[in-house]
């Protein structure tokens, strides 16, 4: 999955595809590198960020979604947490609603079931303007399992089918560098909950933290984590560095199912 960010604000390319042209061209450049699912955002969720209003939001986002189908490039994500936005973008052709907050808007969970979308549960803890300042848990691979769980039940009576559901345990979003660790030492028992995962680790805070880093001197680190993840059974990467990343799961595919 290729990250297209069309925020001016957006944690780790700083809006620099904000335009819609420069929009454009890195999705086709990201298609070309190999993405077949590209994830487009017009609402930052990096720590610290605020909302923006739907009307910003639509605008931002739905001209994307409208070209990305015209061109038949590939699967359309749209990362929105928004009811209008999420029924906007599937009138548009999107084919998943990535949803960092796991559809519990009602309007959101019930604008989903009311199509045939594939939908992204992701685990966050608060919201992104203040997640980061004090993440607790009891047993974080437990409690975001269960949060997990939770979701899905919530779905499937919806509506939403199980063959439709992503799961995320949603690095960085309301955790400590930590609590990011035992997640990926515990992505097994989030993969044996029998849904796909994805999982988003690309040029994360926890690689400056560890390596202390710039963000855009992550990719090692970034190549690294998603090899991990992929070899332990994550389905789907989220990744800014698309040709690189793609090389790394050629490698982890051809280890782990000898092609
Ligand atoms: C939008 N967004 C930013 N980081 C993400 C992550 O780790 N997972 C998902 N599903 N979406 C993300």
């Amino acid at each position: 999955m290729g990250v297209l960010n069309v925020t001016p604000d957006s944690f780790s390319d700083g809006g620099q595809f904000a335009e819609l042209d420069s929009a454009l061209a890195h999705a086709q450049r990201m298609y070309r590198e190999g993405a077949t699912l590209i994830d487009v955002g017009g609402e930052s969720t990096r720590p610290g960020s605020r909302p923006v209003d739907v009307e910003r939001e639509l605008e931002r986002v739905i001209p994307v979604v409208e070209y990305l189908r015209d061109a038949r490039m590939g699967l359309i994500s749209v990362d929105t947490s928004k009811a209008e936005v999420m029924r906007a973008a599937i009138d548009s052709g999107a084919h998943m609603i990535n949803d960092v907050n796991a559809l519990r808007d009602e309007q959101a969970l019930a604008t989903c079931a009311d199509s045939d979308v594939a939908v992204c549960l992701m685990h966050m803890q608060g919201e992104p303007r203040t997640m980061q300042e004090d993440p607790y848990y009891d047993d974080v691979l437990n409690d975001v399992i269960t949060f997990l769980r939770e979701r899905i039940d919530a779905c499937v009576n919806a509506g939403i089918s199980r063959d439709r559901i992503v799961i995320d345990p949603g690095f960085g979003f309301g955790k400590t560098l930590e609590h990011n660790f035992s997640l990926l030492r515990g992505i097994e028992q989030i993969c044996q909950v029998g849904q796909p995962v994805l999982a988003g680790l690309s040029r994360k805070s926890m690689l400056g933290a560890l390596l202390d880093r710039s963000v855009g001197e992550r990719l090692a680190g970034s190549l690294a984590l998603a090899t991990l993840a992929a070899s332990r059974g994550v389905s789907i990467i989220r990744a800014h560095d698309v040709a690189e990343t793609v090389d790394a799961m050629q490698i982890v595919g051809a280890v782990t199912r000898g092609h």
